[in-house]
């Protein structure tokens, strides 16, 4: 009798166990798995991407010339800073933006490169 005790204290306490480890539902204002801008030789996918304010994007450079992701307006970079911390970004490197904490849209271009229309994109943050 003891030893059966014994095992269902085990069962209930793993249960407890995976209980707290299971994941929580991704609701969170960071969950940006899906804000995800890549670029390649011909600009940048997706053009306008939509996200919630407190997400983040990032951008993935999958073109073999560096490109240099920076706030409009060229050149004072100030209308949406935030997307100035992803900066220089190497071939093969993905870099995050900082939070977006307004509701607004913002647009970007290429530093290095900042008349290419392939490079300019737009993230509309919503409520
Ligand atoms: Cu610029």
């Amino acid at each position: 009798m003891r030893c059966r005790w014994t095992g269902a204290l085990l069962v209930a306490l793993s249960v407890v166990a995976c209980a707290g480890d299971s994941p929580t539902a991704p609701t969170g204002p960071t969950d940006d798995s899906t804000n995800v801008v890549t670029i390649t030789a011909s600009g940048v996918s997706p053009r306008k991407i939509q996200i919630r304010v407190g997400e983040r994007v990032l951008f993935i450079n999958n073109d073999s010339v560096v490109h240099e992701m920076s706030s409009d307006l060229h050149p004072s970079h100030l209308a949406c800073p935030v997307i100035n911390l992803v900066g220089s970004i190497s071939p093969g490197q993905s870099k995050e933006t900082g939070n977006f904490v307004t509701v607004q849209t913002c647009t970007y271009h290429d530093h290095l490169d900042a008349q290419n229309p392939g490079l300019l994109g737009s993230i509309v943050i919503m409520e």
